[in-house]
């Protein structure tokens, strides 16, 4: 039988790079769209692309942007791909109120550039879509926990262009007959995870911290909520969305919430590193045992309007998808601590 072929826009992110590794150890063919940048950005994926037996056979990378209508055409019609996965954005929430025109086009008329290439090259019975949705277009929460019927109240540029992209994936699905179909999915992480991302930045800076490599962390709003999974169990729902026989959306989620002080504590507690808090809201800080401070509030990290709580109900993944998280967020910790001590020493 030949193999599937899958296309996924955003291979050098988190996310891209597990689900590069678990599609072809599914025995698919992998095409990646890297964008071209001054600086190296595939170490995520170097490791699949020079390993000599998925390098050129297994594991192609081409060049492309997604606000780049042409590359986006090029590169459907050349691979005709059994699956797309759209996971390229500019997924910062903080960076996406300095920049949110670009923000715009890249996630919002980026996923409407894939969909339309698919119709414009007749792919849309041979294509199935996936459109990487965030569980950050719930925003300003209007129900408790969060599911596919609750209405979405986006707090943020890049949460108003997602919801763009999810409303044209479902618009292309009912008009056009598109295999397309949305994950919800809430924040998940890993030891891949963008170094600016509040759990990367807390585990990086405590373990640096933990061995006399730095002095201070700073965050932001600490009293913010999320329901956080690892993301080698998120990419295993994006491929199960895809194997459906029928396209529909999905919320993806661990049903556990904690909030970033709390993240913190977990962290210190898996270090084993003393910390006392004192104070209140943006003054609250924490000491070290002799009493020198370790975490503080820095107001560059406030956002203009910023996400209190999110808290994710999974019920139809679990029945529909028979999926569920294999770690929770001791695990997550466990391997974020470990790969960051390797990476340290
Ligand atoms: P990520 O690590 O930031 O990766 C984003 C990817 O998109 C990178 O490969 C990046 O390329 C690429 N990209 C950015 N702008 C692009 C452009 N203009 N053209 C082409 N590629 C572009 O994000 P992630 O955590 O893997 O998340 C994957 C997707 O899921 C994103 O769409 C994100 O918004 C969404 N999402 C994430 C979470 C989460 O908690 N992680 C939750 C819900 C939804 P470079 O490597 O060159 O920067
Ligand atoms: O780690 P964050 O930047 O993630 P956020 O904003 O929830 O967005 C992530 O999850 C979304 C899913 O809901 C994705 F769609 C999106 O692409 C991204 O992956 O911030 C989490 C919370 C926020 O409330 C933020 O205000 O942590 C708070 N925070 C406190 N101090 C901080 C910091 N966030 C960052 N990035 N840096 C800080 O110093």
């Amino acid at each position: 039988m030949a193999k599937k072929v899958a296309l996924i826009f955003g291979v050098t992110g988190q996310d891209g790079s597990y689900l590069s590794e678990f599609l072809i150890k599914k025995k698919y063919i992998v095409h990646g769209v890297k964008r071209r940048s001054s600086s190296i950005n595939t170490q995520r994926v170097d490791h699949i692309y020079q390993d000599p037996h998925e390098s050129k056979k297994n594991f192609i990378l081409h060049y492309g942007d997604m606000t780049d209508a042409t590359s986006i055409s090029k590169l459907i019609s050349m691979i005709k791909p059994n699956e797309i996965y759209n996971l390229a954005a500019q997924s910062h929430v903080a960076v996406s109120f300095e920049i949110p025109e670009y923000t715009a086009n890249a996630d919002a008329l980026g996923t409407l550039r894939i969909l339309e290439a698919i119709k414009f090259h007749g792919l849309e019975k041979k294509s199935k879509f996936y459109q990487a949705g965030t569980s950050e277009m719930y925003g300003k929460v209007q129900s408790v926990p969060q599911n596919e019927k609750t209405n979405f109240y986006p707090l943020s540029p890049y949460g108003v262009a997602k919801l763009y992209a999810h409303w044209i994936t479902i618009n292309y699905r009912q008009a056009y007959g598109i295999f397309a179909a949305n994950g919800i999915l809430f924040n998940h992480e890993s030891p891949r995870r963008g170094e600016t991302f509040v759990t990367k930045k807390i585990v990086s800076a405590l373990c640096k911290i933990k061995v006399g490599l730095q002095k201070k962390l700073f965050l932001g709003n600490i009293s913010s909520k999320r329901d956080w999974g690892h993301a080698k169990d998120y990419v295993v729902a994006m491929w199960k969305i895809l194997q459906q026989k029928k396209p529909d959306d999905f919320v993806i989620a661990t049903g556990k919430q904690y909030s970033i002080k709390q993240f913190v504590n977990l962290v210190c507690k898996e270090i084993k590193l003393d910390i006392t808090w004192k104070g209140k809201g943006l003054r609250e800080k924490a000491f070290s045992k002799d009493g020198k401070i370790l975490i503080e509030c820095d107001n560059r990290y406030i956002r203009p309007l910023d996400v209190n709580t999110l808290l994710g109900n999974a019920s139809k993944a679990r029945k529909k998808l028979k999926w569920k998280p294999a770690h929770n967020i001791n695990q997550l910790i466990k391997d974020m601590v470990s790969a960051e001590f390797k990476s340290i020493n």
